[in-house]
């Protein structure tokens, strides 16, 4: 049986999965991992380099992870929690455990929530009204964020360590020079930011995926 195949793109949510990947040491093992264009919809890396992207996921979105049995995952709530299940090194709790559930709600809220509302600024063909409007839905987002999931300083989002939701939350959180979201507004979220760029294994990944690009 081969190994299921991660589709990713080095700063989309997709990334949130490779570093998730890494972290679970699976990279390699379990997971191979290669690169998508989602602007030209081509594999760019592995294989597969150069087809058609919507030939493998019709929506043309990552994360998209092809499991060995050929079932094509998406929605980085599903393909996390695969990674966290696979995992060598944990991203997350077990099963069946509260801790667990506190993770998929978690993950659901930075997908539909957070991810939902920051994305919209990424299309520059919004009025600036639109914008307006959707930077301020976002900045309740980031305050709830701030005054209430991050209020005690946390380091880690769900838990006492490192999980999928860490990797999804980060990886959301540096889109927001791109898309001119202040993250100084609000402390306590900037301060989770920034300890989690730091960590070893997340520059690791970084560097791997940077490794790895056609451009390198
Ligand atoms: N609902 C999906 C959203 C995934 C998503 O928005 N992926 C973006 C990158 S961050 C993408 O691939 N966009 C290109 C496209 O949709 O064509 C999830 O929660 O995972």
């Amino acid at each position: 049986m081969s190994n299921a195949t991660l589709y990713y793109t080095t700063t989309s949510c997709g990334a949130s999965n490779f570093i998730a990947a890494h972290r679970a040491g699976i990279l390699g093992s379990k997971l191979e991992a290669h690169q998508a264009d989602i602007g030209s919809h081509k594999v760019l890396t592995g294989p597969k380099a150069g087809s058609d992207f919507y030939a493998i996921n019709p929506k043309g979105n990552v994360p998209t992870i092809v499991l060995a049995d050929g079932a094509v995952l998406n929605e980085n709530a599903a393909t996390l929690q695969w990674i966290a299940d696979n995992a060598v090194t944990p991203v997350g709790a077990a099963n069946g455990t509260s801790e667990r559930y506190l993770l998929q709600s978690k993950l659901s809220w930075i997908s539909s929530e957070l991810h939902g509302t920051v994305g919209g600024l990424f299309n520059p063909t919004i009025s600036a009204e639109v914008r307006d409007f959707v930077v301020a839905k976002s900045y309740q987002k980031l305050q709830f964020l701030n005054d209430v999931e991050l209020a005690d300083g946390r380091k880690f989002f769900v838990g006492s360590g490192f999980t999928v939701a860490d990797s999804y939350l980060y990886i959301v959180l540096s889109w927001s020079p791109y898309i001119n979201l202040d993250l100084t507004k609000f402390p306590k979220v900037e301060a989770y930011f920034k300890s989690i760029a730091e960590l070893d294994f997340v520059k690791e990944a970084h560097a791997a995926m940077a490794k790895a690009s056609p451009s390198a």
